[in-house]
């Protein structure tokens, strides 16, 4: 029986990686190699830190750990511009509907993102309000697909893993609610998440109803 719903934000319920994708793009280009919307698809929930050393391994360099933190936190203030002027309009079709029609089901609803910022993107586009218990990457020690941060979901929401159901768009997400013993729906595609219980273009393919059918036992 389904009782909570755990969502992932950048991918899910809004689309931040064109964001991500423009600074990481700037700050390559600042260190003087290209950064293409593929190499972009490397970086999709994987950490901050992670992220940068994809990036730095695709341009061929090396930096000490001092050095990494400055440029990690170049971008971050690059990332943090762009996203600070979001508004409700970035929310991807069919998410608000599916969030009221949880809450309107009594289905608990937490988010589980990898993201520091997440707050400020939940604040800006006026989804805060939609959830019981809210996880993200300032609460985590250890990133995706380490279960951590469903878990930490599931504690909040007082909900037993087995009742609970991940909304994911990156594999490595997926793979984190199989580790913590919870279902899970890709958002995507089903060539990338094929470990998926169930995948779907958008979250505008799902209402309770349709939610419970898929996971009935
Ligand atoms: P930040 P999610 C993830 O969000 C993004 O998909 C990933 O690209 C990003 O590197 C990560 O958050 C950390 O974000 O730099 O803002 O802390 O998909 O887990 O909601
Ligand atoms: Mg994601």
């Amino acid at each position: 029986e389904v009782k909570a719903c755990l969502f992932d934000l950048d991918g899910v319920l809004v689309d931040t990686a064109k964001y991500h994708y423009i600074a990481w793009k700037e700050l390559a280009n600042d260190l003087g190699f290209q950064f293409t919307e593929q190499d972009n698809e490397r970086l999709k929930g994987v950490s901050r830190v992670a992220s940068l050393n994809i990036l730095l391994e695709i341009g061929g360099l090396s930096f000490t750990e001092e050095e990494k933190e400055k440029l990690a936190e170049k971008k971050n203030n690059r990332y943090v511009e762009y996203i600070s002027t979001m508004d409700s309009s970035e929310i991807l079709p069919g998410s608000l509907d599916f969030l009221k029609d949880c809450r309107a089901h009594g289905i608990k609803v937490a988010l589980g993102s990898a993201s520091k910022n997440a707050m400020m993107i939940l604040n800006n586009t006026g989804l805060t309000s939609y959830f019981d218990a809210i996880i993200d990457g300032t609460h985590t020690s250890v990133a995706k697909p380490d279960p951590e941060v469903f878990l930490l979901g599931a504690k909040a929401l007082e909900t037993a893993p087995e009742h609970c159901v991940v909304f994911e768009d990156a594999e490595a997400g997926i793979e984190a609610a199989i580790r913590a013993g919870m279902v899970s729906v890709g958002i995507g595609s089903p060539e990338t998440l094929a470990a998926a219980n169930v995948v779907i273009p958008s979250l505008q393919q799902m209402n309770v109803a349709r939610l419970r059918e898929s996971f009935a036992s």
